[in-house]
């Protein structure tokens, strides 16, 4: 059969280092776990070798895998799947703000089926000084987005998303929105409470995107992406990420 692969750019978002490219990925139709009690495993990273950047995810540009990249290139992004007591999860060790983004277009996703946004994460390191609500110094130890359809900046495409952060520095529930209020962002924890033991969250997205954009949001988001960074500050962040899940109501 013929390898179906084609990726369309939908949209570019400048982010100052951290840019946001979105792909479109016809070779991952179906490829989501759906499990007994309706819940879809986005991502639990068992399935792939320790040491490696998960080839599921792709590059910031959207246009390959970075785990095809060549060595030098895979050392760029400080991602790499590790192991600890049988479970494996995604690592990031340094400073550059690199994403990675699982597209979840055409995964057969519905959000009002399954509306909670679930995800794991240990925080190890935060970069020091960092404020999400300063351009000067926009570092996290740890984020994860959730992006859903193209708002418009004047004749401008832009994705609109919702960013959930651990923050160096803002409290716990600030609300903030950025890129002529595109990309809102919601304060999950701060500082070094909790740092070296996971923590798990749960969003319900269809409602925070309602409280937060005062629409509806698409069935289907674009994408979800991971990024933690330490460009601007210097500083070094280490977090863990897992369990990145999509859940039916009432969990
Ligand atoms: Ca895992």
């Amino acid at each position: 059969m013929q390898r179906l692969f084609q990726i369309t750019i939908i949209s570019l978002l400048f982010f100052g280092s951290s840019d946001v490219l979105l792909a479109q990925d016809r070779e991952g139709i179906n490829t989501i776990d759906q499990l007994d009690d309706g819940s879809v495993l986005l991502e639990n990273f068992e399935s792939y070798e320790i040491g490696t950047i998960p080839s599921e995810w792709y590059n910031q540009k959207g246009e390959h895998r970075p785990s095809t990249y060549n060595p030098k290139d895979q050392r760029k992004y400080k991602y790499s799947v590790e192991t600890e007591d049988g479970n494996k999860f995604l690592r990031y060790e340094g400073m550059n703000a690199k994403h990675l983004n699982f597209p979840l277009v055409n995964k057969k996703i519905n959000l009002y089926e399954t509306p909670i946004l679930s995800w794991k994460w240990r925080i190890i390191d935060i970069p020091e000084g960092g404020n999400e609500d300063d351009d000067n110094r926009n570092d996290v130890a740890a984020s994860i987005y959730v992006v859903f359809d193209l708002g418009r900046v004047l004749f401008k495409k832009v994705p609109k998303s919702i960013r959930y952060t651990w923050s160096s520095k803002l409290e716990k529930g600030t609300k903030l929105s950025k890129f002529f209020g595109n990309q809102k962002i919601v304060v999950m924890g701060s500082g070094r409470e909790g740092t070296g033991q996971w923590q798990s969250f749960k969003r319900n997205i269809v409602e925070d995107y309602k409280r937060l954009f005062g629409d509806d949001p698409p069935k289907t988001p674009l994408a979800v992406l991971i990024l933690s960074d330490g460009n601007d500050t210097g500083a070094k962040a280490v977090a863990d990420y897992d369990d990145i899940m999509l859940l039916p109501p009432k969990n």
